[in-house]
């Protein structure tokens, strides 16, 4: 094997190792839905990172420009609060978007959400009027919650979905309020908006790279290889 064979297929095997390394990284594959698994403690919050997609979902504003995920609660077994975790890796704005569900187990929601410190960073009761939501109706209309355009820092957040009426406060107490009643149904969606491109969008940008270094790297190999056949007939 010749200098430039070993060189090209060390580079072979480099831009695949990346390729395989931008396929598993965290955001990349994803459904864009996650099902609550919520156990009703904010300490153990759900994680909920691996669900942010750009795939198109009609109960969320702009789908297609930025990352966004939906977590379905189907009916909460026993009353109790929720809490979902998500990371926002650069400073921009965050939408979250309670709707409705098709069945009828839906309430009036109330919801907030927490730095990585316990701070409150807002909290919303009302303000369903966007697709998802049943508007004009109340319950699973107008009575779902969110909060739009919330500029956040990087960090880890945590959302927390309660009953009308709750109070949020900062942590240790976090809030006090309404169980979500026993069957209580909701879709949350939460969306990052941001002007710069998002980890997700860069790791297909690596990918793309990554490909074009392969190939790049098989030509080379090919023509260090037809080279080397000359140069052996020329002997
Ligand atoms: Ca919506
Ligand atoms: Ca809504
Ligand atoms: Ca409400």
């Amino acid at each position: 094997m010749t200098g430039a064979q070993f060189q090209g297929k060390n580079t072979t095997k480099t831009c695949c190792r990346v390729l395989w390394m931008c396929l598993l990284a965290p955001g990349f594959v994803n459904a864009g839905q996650v099902d609550s698994q919520s156990v009703g403690d904010i300490r153990n919050a759900q994680n909920v990172n691996s669900g942010f997609t750009f795939g198109p979902a009609p109960a969320v504003i702009d789908s297609s420009v930025y990352s966004h995920v939906t977590i379905l609660q189907h009916g909460r077994a026993t009353a109790g609060y929720d809490f979902y975790q998500f990371t926002n890796p650069r400073q921009g704005w965050v939408t979250l978007d309670v709707d409705s569900t098709p069945i009828g187990t839906n309430f009036d929601t109330h919801i907030g959400i927490w730095n990585s410190d316990g701070i409150l960073m807002a909290s919303n009761d009302d303000y369903g009027n966007d697709p998802g939501d049943n508007y004009p109706s109340l319950i699973g209309g107008w009575y779902n919650s969110a909060i739009r355009n919330l500029e956040l820092n990087p960090g880890h957040y945590t959302v927390g979905v309660a009953q009308f009426w709750t109070n949020f406060y900062d942590g240790p107490t976090f809030l006090d309020g309404q169980l979500i009643p026993e069957g209580g149904a909701y879709a949350l969606n939460v969306t990052r908006q941001y002007s710069t491109p998002e980890p997700g969008t860069m790791v297909l940008m690596l990918t793309g790279i990554a490909g074009a270094m392969v190939v790049r790297a098989v030509r080379s190999r090919r023509k260090d290889a037809g080279d080397e056949r000359e140069q052996t007939r020329g002997v």
